[in-house]
């Protein structure tokens, strides 16, 4: 048995963390080796019904939990923390357009970056999911300067493996035949799952599933699905986000298996010509904590327009919070 690793997460109380701390305490993200240290974040008001969960975790006993401590401070949320999920953020409301959602939220990621910055382990990794997650963990790497910015990500996840389980369905295929979906982008109805170079049972998506489809049903199911949830469920995905952010981490801790990869959003060292410092999904490998962009994949005028599209976004994202980007 491993020591102990600290894991914060913040949003704790909420749908997403209702899922993902029972997840991460079963041992799904690190393994049935590594114990963990909960250290959970919510604002004053979520504090009561966190209690609540704390005492469902309690209630499970599971042999990795080995403590839970719990604060709405981030500076003792994040006190020596090695990993962090960045769920919490102000959900948008009716009244309130992308831009609204991003000023609304940008505070809050400065704030969350610099007490990672001031308190978390040499070693962190930050995962933001809270949305809108690229632009979040943009601000939030910006406000955390001394954290090398390697390690700030953006969740598009959940994405891929929406995009893998069209494709499964489509082709008949199980979910785990389907490998390489890179996401490019930002998680929004912006991003681009790269069919070109994905791959079912080994073969290349295009010579299993027709273009017209690939172009269009695919890619507007993949990008309205999280709209298709809340409008069957009442509420937006949670499970499902909770198990894409295990699978990020988990794909970033034990690595990606031998010829293939997965999406994350990182800072773009300029790769493919996306702008530096943007946090942009590519597909990416992973070992050992560490990352690299796939290098020299295809990309034809159908993916290009797309990707450029998806950068126009994040740079009119960029835009709206400069002011918090110092
Ligand atoms: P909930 O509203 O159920 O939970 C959010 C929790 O965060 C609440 O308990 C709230 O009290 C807490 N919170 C708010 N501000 C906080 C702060 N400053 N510090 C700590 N905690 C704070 O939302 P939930 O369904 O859990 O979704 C959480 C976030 O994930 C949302 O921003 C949502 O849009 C985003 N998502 C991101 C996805 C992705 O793929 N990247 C997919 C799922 C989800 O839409």
């Amino acid at each position: 048995m491993s020591a102990p690793i600290r894991v914060a997460v913040t949003g704790a109380a909420g749908n997403i963390g209702y899922a993902l701390l029972f997840r991460l305490a079963a041992g799904d993200c690190y393994g049935k080796n590594q114990p963990i240290i909960l250290q959970l974040l919510e604002i004053p008001t979520g504090m009561k019904a966190l209690e609540g969960v704390v005492m469902e975790l309690q209630d499970s006993a599971f042999p990795l939990l080995h403590g839970i401590e719990i604060s709405d401070d981030p500076n003792v949320a994040f006190k020596g923390v090695n990993q962090a999920f960045l769920v919490g953020s102000r959900p948008r409301t009716k009244d309130m357009n992308r831009a609204d959602l991003i000023t609304a939220n940008g505070p809050i990621f400065v704030g969350q970056g610099q007490a990672i910055a001031n308190n978390a382990a040499s070693d962190v990794r930050v995962l933001v999911v809270g949305n809108p997650c690229n632009t979040n963990a943009l601000i939030a790497m910006h406000a955390g300067k001394s954290v090398p910015k390697d390690r700030w990500h953006a969740m598009t996840r959940l994405d891929e493996n929406r995009a893998k389980a069209q494709l499964a369905k489509k082709t008949g295929a199980l979910p785990g035949e389907v490998t390489n979906v890179g996401i490019w982008g930002n998680h929004s109805d912006t991003m681009f799952p790269d069919f070109n170079n994905a791959k079912v049972k080994g073969q290349p998506v295009p010579s299993v599933a027709d273009r017209a489809w690939l172009e269009g049903e695919f890619l507007k199911t993949v990008a309205t699905r999280g709209k298709a949830i809340i409008e069957a469920r009442g509420a937006s995905s949670a499970a499902s986000a909770a198990s894409a952010a295990v699978d990020h981490m988990s794909s970033l801790w034990n690595g990606t298996p031998a010829g293939e990869f997965t999406s994350m959003a990182v800072c773009s060292n300029g790769a493919y010509g996306v702008p530096e410092g943007l946090i942009f999904s590519f597909p990416v490998t992973a070992k050992g904590g560490n990352w690299q962009i796939v290098e020299g994949l295809a990309q034809d005028d159908f993916a290009k327009a797309k990707i450029a599209n998806t950068i126009k976004e994040l740079e009119s994202e960029r835009e709206t919070v400069k002011d918090l980007l110092k």
